[in-house]
């Protein structure tokens, strides 16, 4: 059995994964998640169709959703979880056409459906006739089909973190499923795919202003918070990785006063600067760094791991009895936290009574990391930094946002980050923050020289930051402000955050530490016209090339 995933960039060789994922998917889970995909497609068309009748099932929305979220890179791993989900798409999606007159004009994936109900049949229709159908000979369709669905795919994994805290858009839910179904339309064009693509970074941004105020209101505003390295030696520990704040915030009710702690991993490291998580003193601190090192880290916390979201890795021997998924994560054989009850919490019991029969976990590191920097706080101290800017004391922002991941030439972002004069400000969100966020670069006029917005969400923050202080300083556009972009990515949430700054006419970004696969030469030298997208070069040109504002 072969396969065919581009989706993210540890690609192999920045082609494709041909025989087994770098990421450790293999050709079945490979051939679920294209299925999946394509049923998807199916169910997309009955969405539009009827909901330009007026009809629109709102719960099959959320499934689109978060069917579309458990193919992201790192998600889920889990055959029967996502025959499960196929089979729910094949049963809304004949709710669905149920409900509006029949489509003479329907395409064979909105009527396709496996008799025999197996994982081998999906698997063999998956790849003989779903491959094919979405697959266009046009290499430049073909590439921007492939740059909308993972945009796609970021966003909807941005709509489902805003759904678990109750906040819905409309327009998000029905671009999802316009959007998959552009990417039936043989008949699109270059430049209908690239305006389809654009606007999916619009929605991206409307995206991740729904989740900042999905946070903000259920957690308060983030503020500068000193958050703790090393590990309570005298008590065992529960460890939550992912982006749920929410699972966060069940996790810390239940545990409270049972002398459990509760650390944070990856991409839940900004949790310590909502106000609401403060509240909590067992919530001792962070451990470990980005997604690509759990393993090692994993081990060594010795108790139970609760993975809300991606990224996550094969489980070692050493914890796989202690590691849990939750969400849209799976991973066959690891025991899954179901979703909560309408007015109730998720029960983490199971990972709790675990805890009872672990060892404290080994220490890693010590020390304290600043976080909390998001918009509210950056723009509270706006006059200070307009005055820093004013005065030469500042003389640039540089936004390293986005992924970290396991490449060694990801040292690059390290390297960068050292290597910036002492009168630059970096701006950070996301996990690429681990490659540089224990260097203790300074500070510059009271502030931290590493600003860490959050989340790769909170990448919103960012952007509301430049533009305020593209107003503030009368401006013309946000690409005259001496702000330079050096942005790292790994996996479709990038790709939207990417196409949201595009769609926010922001030019000039560097990007690596590869340019996308799925570029064709000519999308990749149309983005580099159009935007002034560049990949990245050494550290010495970069930073030289940044200074003087190219
Ligand atoms: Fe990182 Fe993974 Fe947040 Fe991504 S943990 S790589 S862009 O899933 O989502 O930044
Ligand atoms: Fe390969 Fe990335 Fe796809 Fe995994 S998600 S199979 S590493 S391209």
């Amino acid at each position: 059995m072969t396969m065919f995933c581009d989706q993210c960039q540890e690609t192999n060789h920045n082609i494709g994964c041909e025989i087994r994922g770098i990421c450790g998917k293999d050709p079945v889970i490979a051939s679920l998640q294209d299925y999946l995909l394509y049923a998807l497609k199916g169910l997309a068309f009955y969405g539009v169709r009827a909901r330009a009748l007026g009809i629109v099932d709102a719960h099959t929305d959320v499934f689109v959703a978060q069917a579309l979220f458990a193919t992201l890179t790192n998600v889920n791993f889990d055959q029967e979880r996502l025959a499960q989900l196929i089979r729910e798409t094949f049963v809304r999606r004949d709710q669905l056409r149920a409900r509006i007159p029949p489509q003479l004009d329907a395409p064979a994936m909105a009527t396709c459906l496996m008799p025999a109900d197996s994982i081998e049949a999906y698997v063999a229709h998956s790849d003989t006739i779903a491959a094919r159908a979405t697959h266009h000979p046009d290499p430049d369709i073909q590439s921007l089909r492939e740059l909308l669905t993972y945009g796609l795919k970021g966003l909807a994994a941005y709509c489902d973190h805003a759904y678990v805290l109750d906040r819905c858009d409309a327009s998000l839910m029905a671009f999802l499923q316009e959007g998959l179904l552009a990417t039936t339309n043989d008949g699109a064009t270059v430049e209908e795919l690239i305006a389809l693509a654009l606007h999916c970074g619009q929605q991206g941004v409307t995206a991740m202003t729904l989740l900042d105020e999905a946070n903000t209101s259920r957690f308060g505003h983030p503020e500068p918070t000193s958050v703790n390295l090393g590990v309570d030696p005298t008590a065992p520990g529960i460890l939550i990785s992912g982006h749920d704040l929410l699972d966060l915030y069940d996790l810390l009710e239940q545990t409270a006063g049972t002398g459990i702690n509760v650390y944070t991993h990856g991409e839940m490291l900004p949790a310590h600067a909502y106000p609401v998580f403060k509240q909590y003193p067992h919530l001792v601190g962070n451990y470990g760094g980005a997604w690509w090192e759990q393993q090692r880290q994993f081990e060594s916390f010795n108790g139970p791991i609760l993975m809300t979201t991606n990224c996550m890795q094969k489980p070692r021997e050493s914890y796989i009895d202690r590691i849990f998924t939750t969400g849209m994560v799976g991973w066959e054989g690891v025991p899954h936290i179901a979703d909560r009850q309408p007015g109730q919490q998720k029960d983490f019991r199971p990972l709790i009574e675990r805890a009872r029969t672990c060892a404290p976990p080994i220490e890693l590191e010590s020390g304290q990391i600043t976080v909390g920097f998001a918009h509210t706080t950056v723009l509270g101290a706006a006059d200070q930094v307009l005055a820093a800017l004013q005065s030469g004391a500042l003389r640039r922002f540089v936004v390293m946002a986005g992924c970290d991941g396991r490449q060694k030439e990801r040292s690059y972002y390290t390297n960068v980050a050292q290597a910036l004069p002492k009168d630059t400000i970096i701006l950070t969100a996301g996990c690429a923050k681990y490659r540089y966020n224990k260097l203790n670069l300074g500070t510059l006029g009271g502030l931290p020289r590493v600003l860490d917005a959050g989340q790769c969400n909170d990448c919103y923050s960012l952007v509301k930051v430049a533009l305020a202080l593209t107003e503030a300083v009368g401006a013309e556009s946000v690409n005259d402000l001496p702000i330079s972009y050096d942005i790292a990515w790994y996996e479709q949430k990038a790709v939207l955050v990417l196409l949201s700054l595009l769609a926010l006419g922001v030019k000039g970004i560097r990007l690596g530490p590869t340019l996308p696969a799925f570029l064709s030469p000519n999308v990749a030298d149309f983005l580099v016209k159009t935007f002034d997208i560049k990949p990245i070069d050494t550290v010495a040109n970069d930073i030289a090339a940044m200074l003087s504002g190219v």
